[in-house]
């Protein structure tokens, strides 16, 4: 496929993802669901490592009002059948997501960086879920992946109250675990994944499966999920990092 919208760039195990649609503060319309549906489709397999960033002003500002407000019935159900498989596509994938968030993620655009596993944001950026000013609330699992993600509270304060709120708020409130100058963005999203990418490959990808599958179980369910992964990797990857502890080496995966 022909991007028009994403940039891409796979170096070292990183595929890095730029929403290009500047104009347009990065809107989510059904151009940019197609092509995301097919980049994480057709993933290259030295892709270890996905992170997701916006060109300009805006990481994401939202879907795109302007697409969505002539939309008859049929259409609205198309769309919104594209936007959510693809962001559950998003947070099923085996190897880490991470959100770079350059600035303005509202609405869709904040659901976006939600569904990534987790994210870093630049001291410009600016999060919001601003639905109920349109009439409408999030559509993309945003009342969902908020509430578990920043609990019950804070999901209800942003949701309600539609409230945009800094990079240093989201911090507080959990919703971002990291703060750097919009310079250092990229530069520090990335050095966090090659750190990712030293560890234990198929530990990263277990634990990442244990962590997000698990919170869709009771917790007992999730326990058994851990001990078999756990179990998974001994007299395997895990014989390797040990016995390379042990002899004071770095473990070569
Ligand atoms: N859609 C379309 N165009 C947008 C846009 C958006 N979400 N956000 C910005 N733009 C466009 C503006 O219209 C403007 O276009 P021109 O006038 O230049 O043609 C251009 O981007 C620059 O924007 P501004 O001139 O407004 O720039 P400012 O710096 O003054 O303001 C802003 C930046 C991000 C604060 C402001 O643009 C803004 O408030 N934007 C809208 C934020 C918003 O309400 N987002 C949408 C939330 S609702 C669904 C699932 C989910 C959803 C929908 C359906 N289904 C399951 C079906 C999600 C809904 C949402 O995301």
């Amino acid at each position: 496929m022909d991007y028009t919208i994403l940039k891409t760039d796979l170096s070292e195990g990183i595929l890095t993802v730029t929403i290009t649609r500047e104009k347009a503060m990065n809107a989510l319309n059904a151009r940019f669901f197609e092509e995301m549906d097919y980049l994480l489709t057709n993933l290259p397999t030295e892709a270890k490592l996905l992170i997701i960033t916006g060109a300009g002003k805006a990481f994401v500002a939202g879907a795109d009002i302007a697409e969505m407000a002539d939309k008859t019935p049929a259409e609205g159900e198309q769309f919104s059948l594209l936007g959510q498989s693809t962001f559950c596509k998003i947070e099923n994938l085996n190897i880490p997501v991470i959100a770079a968030v350059n600035g303005y993620a509202l609405g869709g655009g904040c659901e976006l960086a939600m569904a990534c596993d987790f994210r870093i944001a630049s001291t410009s950026a600016v999060f919001g879920q601003p639905e109920v000013n349109l009439g409408i609330i999030p559509g993309y699992g945003g009342t969902q992946r908020m509430a578990r993600l920043i609990g019950k509270a804070n999901a209800m304060y942003l949701i309600l109250t539609a409230e945009m709120i800094t990079a240093q708020e989201a911090l507080r409130m959990g919703l971002v675990q990291k703060v750097v100058e919009p310079n250092l963005l990229l530069e520090t999203t990335r050095k966090i994944a090659a750190n990712i990418l030293s560890k234990g490959p198929k530990a990263v990808t277990l634990a990442k499966m244990a962590i997000r599958d698990g919170l869709n179980m009771p917790f007992p369910e999730g326990q058994k999920l851990e001990a078999r992964q756990f179990g998974s990797l001994f007299k395997n990857e895990g014989e390797v990092g040990m016995k390379a502890f042990l002899a004071k080496q770095k473990p070569s995966w």
